[in-house]
């Protein structure tokens, strides 16, 4: 008799343990989530604007790899040309935007090729 209810007992912990595993795993795995870091996707907006037929700002400092966009936000067409002819970005209607990435450090004069008298620069650090 002492025999058998050692061997119930027995079983019945074996039968617990079986139970209990795998909803330990279970709490053990939902913690997993959350581990990459947020990288910083923006870091400081290198936006010009066009506006009553000048760049704002005229001159901008940026790095290497770095890409600038222009908006135009006049009614009318301007562009945006690289006295060098780096870029050019053809004529931009109002609301139009351009962009150009710079990899190499240096500075960039440009000029609206509508109104010429429309300068600005573009400084690239490394
Ligand atoms: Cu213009």
């Amino acid at each position: 008799m002492k025999k058998n209810n050692l061997l119930m007992y027995l079983l019945l912990v074996v039968a617990l343990l079986i139970v209990a595993l795998p909803l330990a795993g279970c709490a053990g795995s939902g913690s997993t989530a959350d581990t990459t870091a947020a990288e910083t996707t923006a870091g400081a907006k290198n936006e010009i604007t066009i506006e009553s037929n000048s760049f704002k700002p005229d001159s901008l400092t940026i790095k290497a790899g770095d890409t600038v966009t222009w908006i135009n936000k006049d009614g009318y067409s301007h562009t945006v040309a690289s006295k060098n002819g780096e870029f050019d970005s053809g004529n931009m209607a109002g609301g139009a935007k351009f962009s150009f990435t710079f990899d190499k450090e240096g500075t960039y004069d440009y000029i609206c090729s509508i109104h010429t008298f429309m300068t600005g620069k573009i400084v690239v650090t490394k």
